[in-house]
């Protein structure tokens, strides 16, 4: 009796509690009415980077109307394929990929297509022959930021003699490299009195320049100009001219022309550390939100979207300025 007594108990208490469960999932919003978002970023190598993943995620994470799931691929294409498979597992309703390199995405855009899920590439490109396996291309013109570090470079060096450009290079293959390395050397195919002494691979990070430029300054020192493909790396670059005794910068020895325009460049630049800063931005989360939008309302939107920038010398800038900086 006593026993039957206590399993009725147990019952009661059973239902009371499934009652309480299922009260608690009605109060928690269903994820089915949220737009999620898979987001393969390409990694943590550069400020550049770590300010582009915040835009991404203030822009998304803090709208109820958004699932935003990023993963970090930590700049390894094969780690990029196995997210977006997952994502097309997930069943997400859009893709977005920053692609480290441009080559081998036609596959797996192919399967994404095939699923029927819309994909963005952002930042850098892809190098697929069909245009239709994404929707947009959102991101730098590359070519354009190359081409005005030329044209300053130009400029400064009228009537020089020979001068000795050390070029830093990012990741092998992505867009970022390609297309600042095709401008460089356009612009030294015409100037006879431009060449380019080295080209060192800093793969974008401090870290992989710091060691290759230590290395090269051992034994090679005639350098005018430092053309670095991102300012990370030329903050690595400049650790290893201090180290080396090289002056640069206003009235030093080399001249240094950076890409990115982080707030840190900008302060190097306003103290005459750094000759050049070429923007590049990664505030495109809010463009990114604006151009799904579009899409969801079935509006048409163009094929490549490119970010407004500019370059900076000392002469443009001041504190307020780069305090007012976002990244
Ligand atoms: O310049 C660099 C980053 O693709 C624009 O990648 C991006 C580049 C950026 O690591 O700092």
């Amino acid at each position: 009796m006593m026993r039957r007594f206590c399993s009725v108990l147990l019952c009661i208490a059973m239902i009371l509690s499934l009652a309480g469960c299922r009260k608690e999932a009605e109060a928690e919003p269903t994820d089915d009415s949220r737009f999620v978002i898979g987001f393969s970023q390409v990694g943590s190598e550069s400020d550049w980077r770590i300010a582009n993943t915040k835009s991404m995620t203030e822009t998304f994470s803090n709208d109820p109307r958004y699932k935003f799931v990023m993963e970090n691929a930590r700049q390894k294409q094969e780690n990029q394929f196995a997210s977006v498979r997952r994502f097309i597992l997930d069943g997400v309703d859009l893709i977005l990929i920053a692609p480290t390199i441009e080559e081998g995405w036609q596959t797996v855009l192919q399967e994404v297509h095939d699923a029927g899920i819309p994909v963005i590439i952002m930042d850098r490109s892809v190098a697929v022959w069909d245009d239709n396996l994404f929707l947009t291309n959102i991101g730098s013109d590359f070519l354009g930021q190359g081409k005005k570090a030329a044209d300053w470079l130009n400029k400064e060096t009228k009537g020089d003699d020979q001068v000795n450009i050390l070029h830093l290079q990012g990741t092998i293959g992505a867009t970022a490299q390609i297309m600042r390395t095709k401008a460089l050397e356009d612009a030294v195919a015409e100037h006879d009195n431009w060449v380019v002494t080295e080209q060192l691979y800093g793969d974008f990070t401090e870290a992989k320049a710091y060691e290759v430029m230590t290395e090269f300054l051992r034994t090679n020192t005639d350098i005018d100009v430092l053309y670095s493909e991102n300012d990370n790396m030329t903050f690595g670059a400049m650790r290893a001219f201090d180290e080396a005794g090289i002056t640069y910068g206003k009235g030093g020895q080399v001249k240094i022309i950076t890409f990115d325009a982080t707030k840190e460049a900008l302060q190097y630049c306003m103290d005459g550390k750094i000759d050049l800063c070429v923007e590049c931005n990664p505030l495109f989360g809010p463009q990114i939100k604006d151009l799904i939008a579009q899409y969801r309302k079935g509006e048409e939107i163009p094929k490549h979207v490119y970010v407004d920038e500019k370059v900076f010398t000392s002469a443009d800038l001041d504190q307020a300025l780069i305090d007012a900086r976002e990244y």
